[in-house]
């Protein structure tokens, strides 16, 4: 239920974000409005808590985020071409990923996910749900591609639907508008542009573990040291 995830990021995210002026009013809105309901049943002291917390919410910047989207191609380009396949198609045992996997996942995203969903928002609004995204769906394709023909695939389809988010020229006003998740229910446009980033960002962070548990045993005794062998909490694969 939208509600009871709102709350609950604003608990985690309380305390520990920049805010902005400006950013911070059209969040208010937003949070207000979407968490309204629960809101009203809770006492006056928790409800200041909880606003008081969304006052600190990081404010969405496209900039920023179309930073990072500009630079995802680059750096799989510079840690993954012309590695030893040990570390492109080591994975972390049945049914998990290798590099290899998550390239075409993030190409399939590309393809499938990111800017039709955009679209749909700004065609549709809440009216028509996303499509679902198969997670799977780079396991079926053309496996044996080699890893660079991905890596150049994924930076142009990239390229590309930057350029078409740009020709979009999009207006602080249209990032509140609202779409609908089949599985999360409404989102904004704002934070579907920025789970496009931190999407990014997520398997990154699964490159490194992927790859460092290739190197598992071969690092003896340090393994306790090294925290990329034991951490969890990671979107499953
Ligand atoms: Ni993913």
């Amino acid at each position: 239920m939208p509600e009871r995830r709102t709350i609950a990021r604003l608990g985690v995210q309380s305390g520990n974000a920049i805010a902005h002026d400006r950013g911070q009013r059209h969040d208010l809105r937003i949070w207000k409005r979407r968490a309204g309901p629960l809101l009203g049943s809770l006492s006056p002291k928790r409800r200041a808590c909880i606003y008081g917390s969304m006052s600190s919410l990081t404010e969405f910047s496209l900039a920023e985020a179309i930073a990072v989207l500009t630079r995802t191609p680059a750096t799989l380009n510079a840690l993954l071409r012309g590695l030893p396949n040990i570390w492109v198609r080591g994975n972390e045992g049945k049914n998990t990923w290798s590099a290899f996997d998550i390239v075409g996942h993030l190409i399939v995203g590309e393809r499938t996910d990111w800017m039709p969903r955009v679209r749909i928002i700004l065609q549709n609004g809440e009216a028509r749900p996303f499509d679902p995204f198969d997670r799977f769906a780079q396991l079926k394709e053309s496996p044996d591609k080699p890893l660079e023909q991905l890596l150049d695939d994924f930076a142009r389809l990239r390229r590309e639907n930057l350029a078409a988010l740009h020709a979009l020229n999009l207006q602080h006003d249209d990032l509140a508008r609202r779409g609908r998740h089949p599985a999360l229910g409404v989102v904004t446009l704002s934070e579907l542009l920025a789970t496009w980033a931190v999407h990014d960002l997520t398997h990154v962070h699964q490159l490194a573990r992927v790859m460092a548990h290739q190197y598992r045993d071969a690092v003896g005794p340090w393994s306790e040291y090294l925290g990329v062998l034991h951490c969890e909490g990671h979107s499953a694969p």
